[in-house]
């Protein structure tokens, strides 16, 4: 560590002792990037290009120190030196480049391609404000910008640019790059594309901005609200641009490698990351022609080095984008789709197969699939449903291309990161081969009977769970229990992953301590969502969520029995908290909605029990843990599936013939909520859950209470809670994003690891 001693003197001209923690955190900053440049990067002829619109990277700095095998060393430093390294952490922006599960995804695939040796970049935009942050006033969702840029940060100016062009005008790009570390091995680059001319200062009224001043506005927030054209327009122009850029660049790797372009497919490996980079298909075509190669071959070539992943078959998702946005901002790219659409059209004339569709819609989709060579679902459920039912017409043409690659998740960050005190311990019974062989995590089995292990499990659980309390006190002015049983549920806002299932079950409890009826176990419900701006359901369920935390805190006759807090703006740096603190994992998807899940895998690795749905990869996790380990409830994907085919779900008959469901629902409207929350959210909620239940809340909630009120009941006998703990994070290795990235490198990418 002299060296670092010697950088912060000659930064400061004062010891460690005398700097602030920002002098600390910006010394450690360039220390670090030294090392990770003086390490060097992945290279090999044939490289991956993971294109994604997201890439939900969450803090640097200690992830990096973990993955160059310094970090212990350093926080000794620090610690000799009267600094603690969490405090030095508190000091870095969290970068705001993703919204959910996908892009986390994309992160965790950054350092399990950089940690198995793989040559490979990812490939992004730099949005300078990101998603939005969430702040909650009036107990509603406020989004306002999340600016995280600062002048010291871990992007480095590349020194690359390209021309993008654009209906009627040109866009040029900058390069900025973030290096990945791998554990123990080279670094591979995040590179992120940004305009020159980005002007913050547009910004009013919260997230507000004039959506046709592209010139100035391209990179400034990661989706941005699409309600209307111009929005939905901004969102092309953002595709075009990150995909324009990816691709020329590619092929500028390939040529310095000595490609000729017709053998691109040696060089080069694209991962389109749902259907957000779809158009750089076209894209690839539109250069290659223009570098003298001939229409059909091009495609040819193009179709030799795209996959897609699909992430959702949730309709919404599935971009389909209407003909004249596309004229209007790429016009250059029409006549290549519409001739990729007459090549398919010519052979395969069913309409439910088209790329353009009878109403001038591109589907995006649909062209991965005709001119990609790999389609892969992200669970074996998914998977699954894609072959025999939402992509079934594709699946009977080009069964070859269609395979699984199950989720996972790395264990630098969401284990040996966020939970020390579980890794050391861990560490202290098998060894550290887990880290870079996850399934040996396995070897943990041998204790399931031990006491003195089970214990100290516990024990390690209660830790964190106090650290949490604090964290929670911070984020929410809420005092909760360390000693309560932490029901936890953290993902994006939507109907269908059934927030309000959960606010229900809450509902029903605070009835029946109301009535009389005490739990014997306190329990604490904590959640974190943010929700799309322009999404008006999923906002009033924040709304009822809010609402009922500060019903229930302030009601003393309830409050010692159970809590709701709800996480403001909750992101990568508090699900670092969260996790590890959490008893019980909530995974509560209409069955056949949550293709994957990963916070899922998160909880399981850090001992939490899942109480979930058939859903996703819940199926995979209760196949590894088996019926003891697992709280499952609810219909099958299939009767869901069934549901929707026949249409014959009515909530209104189940609401009216189920006295306990009647009053947990009419509760949303009653005095008592009216008295604290808006009358108008509340109403349009419980309207919803009356007459549409779009996403069949109401079919699973009888089951859902049995198997939760199990679960909690189970909680008391600690040894047996322990057990299932245990068997937990044993069978997590399966879920490494190591396995993962192995599994695509073998079956998609064909890459030569570096020894
Ligand atoms: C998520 C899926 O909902 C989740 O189940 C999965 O685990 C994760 O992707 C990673 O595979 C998705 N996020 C998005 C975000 C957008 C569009 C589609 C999806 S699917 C914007």
């Amino acid at each position: 560590m002299e060296n670092l001693e010697k950088l912060i003197y000659d930064l400061y001209k004062k010891n460690v002792r005398q700097c602030t923690n920002e002098e600390i955190y910006n010394a450690l900053l360039i220390y670090t990037k030294n090392q990770l440049f003086e390490k060097g990067y992945q290279d090999g002829k044939k490289k991956i290009y993971y294109i994604s619109a997201e890439f939900l990277i969450g803090k640097l700095l200690s992830n990096n120190l973990i993955n160059l095998g310094i970090y212990d060393d350093v926080a000794a430093f620090l610690k000799e030196n009267g600094k603690a390294i969490a405090d030095i952490e508190e000091v870095e922006p969290e970068p705001s480049l993703g919204n959910g599960g996908l892009g986390r995804l994309a992160a965790c695939f950054l350092d399990s391609i950089a940690t198995l040796g793989l040559p490979g970049e990812g490939i992004g935009l730099n949005y300078h404000l990101g998603l939005f942050k969430q702040l909650f006033e009036n107990r509603l969702q406020k989004e306002t910008p999340n600016p995280w840029i600062k002048e010291h940060s871990w992007l480095t100016p590349a020194g690359v640019s390209y021309t993008v062009p654009f209906r009627g005008f040109s866009l040029k790009s900058s390069l900025y790059d973030i290096d990945v570390a791998g554990y123990n091995n080279k670094s591979i680059h995040l590179h992120l594309f940004d305009i020159d001319l980005a002007d913050e200062s547009m910004v009013h009224d919260g997230i507000s901005f004039n959506k046709k001043d592209i010139l100035h506005n391209l990179t400034l927030f990661l989706y941005p609200d699409d309600s209307d054209d111009d929005g939905r327009k901004l969102r092309i122009f953002q595709q075009y641009f990150m995909v324009s850029n990816a691709a020329q660049f590619i092929l500028d790797e390939a040529t310095k490698k000595g490609c000729n372009l017709h053998d691109l497919a040696d060089y080069a490996v694209i991962q389109i990351n749902d259907t957000h980079p779809s158009m750089v298909i076209p894209e690839l075509i539109r250069l290659l022609t223009e570098r003298g190669i001939d229409f059909d071959e091009a495609a040819e070539i193009v179709s030799k080095v795209c996959a897609y992943t699909n992430h959702t078959i949730l309709a919404e998702a599935l971009e389909k984008w209407p003909m004249d946005y596309l004229l209007d901002v790429v016009p250059h790219l029409v006549p290549i789709i519409k001739k990729l659409d007459e090549k398919i059209k010519a052979k395969y004339p069913q309409e439910n197969v088209a790329i353009i569709d009878k109403n001038n819609l591109v589907h995006m989709a649909h062209m991965d699939i005709h001119y990609g060579f790999s389609i892969n679902g992200v669970a074996a459920l998914h998977t699954e449903i894609l072959k025999t039912s939402e992509l079934k017409a594709f699946y009977d043409i080009y069964p070859e291309k269609f395979n699984n690659k199950t989720n996972g998740i790395t264990f630098r960050r969401w284990l040996m990161h966020c939970n020390h005190p579980l890794t050391d311990y861990i560490t202290s019974l098998i060894g550290d081969e887990f880290k870079t062989n996850a399934t040996a995590l396995e070897n943990l089995l041998k204790y399931k009977d031990d006491e003195a292990v089970l214990n100290k499990l516990l024990e390690i659980k209660t830790e964190a769970k106090k650290t949490c309390k604090e964290f929670i006190l911070s984020n929410t002015g809420v005092e909760i229990d360390e000693n309560s049983i932490y029901d936890i549920q953290i993902k994006r806002l939507h109907e269908y992953k059934r927030q309000q299932l959960n606010a229900l079950y809450i509902i029903s409890k605070y009835l029946e301590i109301k009535g009389g009826k005490k739990p014997s176990q306190p329990v604490t419900f904590i959640f974190g969502a943010k929700a799309a701006p322009a999404y008006v359901i999923a906002k009033d369920i924040i709304h009822l969520l809010l609402t009922l935390q500060d019903l229930i805190k302030d009601d003393p006759e309830v409050a010692p029995y159970m809590k709701l807090v709800m996480v403001e703006n909750y992101n990568v740096s508090a699900a670092e908290k969260l996790f590890p603190a959490c008893d019980i994992s909530e995974q509560i998807s209409l069955a056949s909605k949550e293709a994957s899940g990963t916070g899922n895998m998160k909880f399981m690795l850090n001992g939490a029990v899942t109480l979930g749905t058939m859903d996703g990869a819940n199926v995979e996790i209760s196949e590894l843990v088996g019926k003891d380990n697992i709280y499952i409830f609810g219909e099958s994907s299939e009767k869901v599936i069934e549901h929707y085919e026949k249409a014959d779900y009515c909530s209104r008959d189940i609401y009216e013939n189920d006295k306990r469901i009647k009053e947990c629902v009419d509760f949303i409207v009653s005095e008592k909520m009216l008295a604290l929350g808006h009358k108008e959210n509340l109403e349009r909620l419980h309207h919803e859950l009356v007459s549409k239940d779009w996403f069949m809340t109401l079919l699973d909630f009888n089951d859902y209470v049995e198997k939760k009120d199990q679960a909690l009941a189970d909680y008391a006998d600690r040894k047996t809670w322990a057990k299932k703990m245990l068997v937990n994070i044993a069978k997590a290795g399966f879920f490494s994003s190591d396995r993962t990235i192995e599994q695509y490198n073998n079956d998609i990418w064909h890459l030569t690891p570096a020894k």
